[in-house]
């Protein structure tokens, strides 16, 4: 129980994760009930194939740091539109795939959302955070200036959708939903990763339901991640963190 009350706000309730038992008087299953299943096609790689290839993988995913100094320069749209297919091949709660991306290159609409995630930002730095959290986030330099917003040629919004409206006006439950999109960002930020370009893992406390707004999402839609997406500044600079090594993360028994 880290945080006040306050900053938990849209993540606060998963009532409607569907995670629940819900009685439902319907019994036909939201996807086709004579679903086709089909060989699954596989090639296995040799034993050396496996180690070199996560040996690769591994290169590639240490090299990602969150960035907060980004370059103007423009990406093009289609490398975006690849990197969001590849977050939304993420597997989802009984194939919902509850996730929404709003990719936003509008010089206008990234103002529109710089001025919301700072104004409320100001706030959160000065009263909402607390002292613990500020001093705790000194080291690595974060402010309420968020000014990457307007300088990333990209902005991804990830929603993560709690429910769908189905044809007959059906309400169609979203089962696991918070899990899902979370397992989708992670593809979205290695896409992004392995791209070429640069991102930073960022949520923005108390703007989900402005910005969800301005950008005229519905309301079973709810922010999960805001990514400015490109190229890093040239005189970008990181703090310089460690990571945990194996065997402080792996249990092997
Ligand atoms: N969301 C704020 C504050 C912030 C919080 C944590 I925890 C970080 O690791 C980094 C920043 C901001 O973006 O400035």
């Amino acid at each position: 129980k880290g945080e006040p009350e306050s900053l938990n706000d849209e993540q606060g309730s998963d009532e409607n994760d569907g995670e629940h038992l819900v009685e439902d008087d319907d019994d036909e299953p939201a996807l086709p009930k004579d679903l086709e299943h089909v060989l699954y096609v596989y090639t296995r790689p040799s034993e050396e194939e496996l180690i070199q290839r996560a040996r690769e993988f591994y290169r590639v995913a240490s090299a990602r740091r969150t960035i907060r100094f980004f370059s103007p320069d423009p990406v093009p749209k289609e490398v975006i539109q690849e990197i969001v297919k590849s977050a939304g091949t993420a597997p989802s709660g009984a194939h919902t795939e509850p996730w929404t991306f709003v990719a936003v290159s509008d010089p206008r609409t990234k103002t529109a959302i710089r001025e919301i995630v700072e104004k409320e930002e100001e706030i959160n730095y000065k009263k909402r955070m607390g002292k613990k959290w500020t001093t705790d986030l000194q080291p690595l330099r974060t402010d309420w200036i968020k000014e990457y917003l307007t300088i990333a040629p990209y902005l991804i919004l990830v929603f993560k959708q709690m429910y769908s409206i189905g044809p007959e006006g059906k309400r169609k439950i979203h089962y696991y939903n918070e899990m899902s999109v979370s397992i989708a960002c992670g593809i979205l930020l290695t896409a992004i990763q392995s791209t070429g370009l640069v991102t930073l893992t960022s949520t923005p406390l108390n703007c989900g339901p402005a910005l969800r707004k301005l950008l005229n999402r519905p309301a079973s839609e709810k922010l999960t991640l805001l990514l400015p997406v490109g190229y890093p500044a040239r005189d970008a600079t990181v703090p310089n963190l460690r990571r945990k090594s194996l065997s402080e993360i792996l249990v092997e028994i």
